[in-house]
């Protein structure tokens, strides 16, 4: 362990001391649980509470109508892994190499030394929990796995008292479940390997034996077949173990609220990770067909159910007053992400980012600007926020909140934003700095969005998703302009400079 982590970790025996400016010190039992809901490739105007006209989600909306609905709240990236890092370690991913979309088989990226959010509410005292989607990695290196074994390190090196977790995503092996590090339901004379280069002697594939499948590839995605869908890597064994898509939302809302209840008696945060919408999307039979807009519509109402069995946990445990619950989402929204399940065609009118251009991997507004609520009732006034802010923020602010002391050098980009989140006035952040599936940078500050010149290409065909890369300068007035469909930047030179300084400056140094 190191020694930032060891001290921290002394600190932590006596967090009622650490405590003794908050206005916490003296009912410790009064601080908060918090339960962090992070959708998965849900975009803005997905949620009938963000304008969705063609999909209601009712459980979504009333969250939203007890506590603040944020318009401009971002995910630090457009695609998860660098979202999850970045909302974990209060590091923008671009900082850190090794931080892009992570291979099921990717060793832990973030190392058991790393000071997280998860650390915050451990040294306030708070027991903590991650339910759901992982994709950060696990293990020590990737590749070396001992996927039959204690996988470590793991969650519970940085910062989680428990754990449930995906292991990647739903379209990435191992298809199994992971709890406190080993895999659920595992028959030991039956064990599994996991491969991303190369399949294993005797086992289909979807490229070989598109015959097996239940749903079929639209691009990639045609390795090693689980529940009748190819993924993307090759494994064997485990049969015992091996998820049912169907199941998932079940299984992992069943986790967060055993998760709940278990914790009741001293606050908890839980970071509960759904993997609704993302693909392949096979929501459980009591949604197929619900949405009219297939599978897709039908995942964000599965996703929708779980955030209601949350609220009324809570609600039954007597919590509901002394919890502050957020949902969000990692990225933006994607149709077709890689299998031919109609989402395309039943579309309809819906406009899953809004009125936002782009979506997932994209530098368009449509890859981050994701649903942000924040509700603590009776504390947090109702309302609607407009403020700029990011996920990579919260490791700051809820250090605020618990009067916990980050350790110097931690978290270089989380800036406290507590009066703004708590819906108290505040503008939110003065610059943001965002990174699209190439890596490529934005800068915004609230009105002016500055895409920096990069490599890539402007627009990928399989996904139908604009990038937003040029080899020039691109500046969107977004307060006129929210659909970011005019190129300023020959207008404006000084603000495009400005902001391209701006932007150097950030990257060069952490302090902003
Ligand atoms: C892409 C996958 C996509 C999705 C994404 C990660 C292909 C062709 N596409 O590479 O389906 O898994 O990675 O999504 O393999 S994320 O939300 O976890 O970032
Ligand atoms: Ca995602």
């Amino acid at each position: 362990m190191s020694s930032i982590k060891h001290f921290l970790t002394l600190m932590a025996t006596m967090p009622v001391g650490l405590l003794s400016q908050s206005s916490f010190a003296q009912n410790p039992n009064a601080r908060p649980n918090v339960v962090f809901i992070y959708a998965d490739d849900i975009g803005f105007g997905d949620l009938s509470c963000n304008g969705a006209k063609t999909i209601k989600t009712p459980n979504v909306e009333m969250l939203a109508s007890q506590g603040v609905r944020f318009t401009n709240m971002h995910s630090a990236a457009a695609t998860c892994t660098p979202s999850r890092y970045a909302l974990l370690t209060g590091e923008y991913a671009w900082r850190k190499q090794g931080t892009g979309i992570a291979a099921g088989n990717a060793g832990s990226i973030i190392r058991p030394e790393r000071y997280t959010l998860a650390d915050v509410f451990k040294n306030a005292g708070y027991r903590t929990g991650v339910v759901g989607k992982w994709h950060l990695g696990l293990g020590d290196k990737t590749g070396t796995q001992d996927w039959n074994g204690h996988i470590t390190p793991g969650p519970s090196d940085i910062g989680f008292d428990y754990s449930f977790i995906l292991a990647a995503t739903g379209d990435r092996v191992p298809c199994v479940y992971v709890e406190d590090e080993h895999i659920v339901n595992l028959d030991p004379k039956d064990p599994v390997f996991v491969d991303y280069e190369k399949n294993f002697e005797g086992e289909p594939t979807g490229k070989l034996n598109p015959e097996l499948l239940k749903m079929h590839p639209s691009h990639g995605h045609d390795n090693s077949i689980v529940n009748g869908i190819s993924r993307i890597g090759f494994m064997k064994g485990g049969k015992s173990a091996l998820w049912k898509d169907e199941e998932i939302a079940e299984r992992i809302t069943d986790k967060a609220l055993a998760f709940i209840e278990s914790s009741k008696d001293k606050p908890f945060f839980l970071y509960f990770a759904t993997q609704d919408a993302h693909v392949p999307r096979v929501p459980g039979p009591r949604f197929v067909g619900k949405s009219g807009m297939g599978p897709r519509g039908d995942a964000i109402l599965e996703f929708d159910w779980s955030v209601g069995e949350v609220l009324q946990k809570l609600k039954k445990l007597g919590l509901e007053k002394n919890t502050i619950v957020i949902l969000s989402s990692d990225n933006g929204p994607v149709v077709d992400d890689g299998y031919k399940d109609q989402a395309l065609e039943l579309l309809g009118n819906h406009k899953p980012a809004g009125e936002f251009r782009g979506g997932k991997y994209s530098s368009f507004e449509g890859g981050t600007r994701i649903p942000g609520l924040l509700s603590w009732p009776g504390t947090v006034k109702p309302g609607v926020s407009d403020a700029l802010l990011c996920q990579v923020d919260m490791l700051a602010t809820f250090a605020e909140l618990l009067k916990v002391k980050i350790p110097a050098a931690v978290a270089p980009d989380s800036q406290n934003h507590l009066d703004t989140w708590l819906n108290k006035g505040g503008k939110g952040r003065d610059y943001l700095v965002l990174q699209n599936v190439q890596n490529n940078l934005s800068i915004e500050n609230g009105k002016w969005k500055y895409i920096a010149p990069g490599p890539g290409p402007a627009y990928a065909k399989e996904t139908n998703t604009e990038y937003g890369n040029l080899n020039k300068d691109q500046l969107y007035n977004l307060s006129t302009d929210r659909g970011e469909k005019i190129n300023v930047a020959e207008q404006n030179p000084t603000i495009t400079a400005e902001l391209r300084e701006r932007l150097e400056k950030i990257k060069a140094n952490n302090k902003q």
